[in-house]
């Protein structure tokens, strides 16, 4: 049985501006995926800095860091067997000209600097953003009555 895993998403100031906040997240959920954390707000940039800080000093990180902090975003913590890289197939390859078609960056973007969505792409990422974008507030742990019919025993 795979592991339970936690990871975040953020969909970022396009995605929120073009009014894909609920088809994202309808996306993810009917996948089985189990939301335990959710937010809307502007990224400050001093978070966005931290969040993006491996890409320090490349030629996109300015227009990466603007970007994210344009406008709202929504961020949310995904929940479920293998979550991550769940999350990061459904999302799609980061250029979305690339993505395979049914992913969400494939069906929605053209162009890496507009693509939409966010994802962890591992379990140390994952933990680290986690913390960045919810810090020590407790995440609810829950079932649902439907699982039974999504997730083996
Ligand atoms: P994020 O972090 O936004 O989910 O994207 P990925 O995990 O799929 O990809 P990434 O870390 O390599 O890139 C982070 C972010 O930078 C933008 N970007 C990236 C860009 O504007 N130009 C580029 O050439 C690259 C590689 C897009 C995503």
């Amino acid at each position: 049985m795979a592991d339970t895993q936690r990871t975040l998403v953020i969909i970022k100031p396009d995605g929120v501006q073009r009014g894909l906040i609920g088809e994202i997240i309808t996306r993810l959920e009917r996948r089985g995926l189990r939301l335990v954390g959710l937010n809307i707000g502007v990224i400050s940039e001093a978070t966005a800095r931290k969040h993006y800080a491996e890409h320090e000093g490349k030629g996109f990180y300015n227009s990466l860091v603007s970007y994210i902090t344009s406008g709202p975003s929504v961020t949310m913590v995904l929940e479920g067997p293998d979550a991550i890289g769940v999350v990061r197939s459904t999302v799609g390859s980061t250029r979305p000209a690339e993505a395979a078609p049914g992913t969400i960056r494939a069906d929605y973007g053209l162009t890496v600097g507009r693509n939409l969505i966010h994802a962890s792409d591992g379990e140390a990422s994952a933990e680290r953003e986690v913390a960045l974008f919810f810090g020590d507030a407790p995440l609810p742990t829950y079932t649902r009555d439907i699982d039974r019919w999504i997730l083996e025993d």
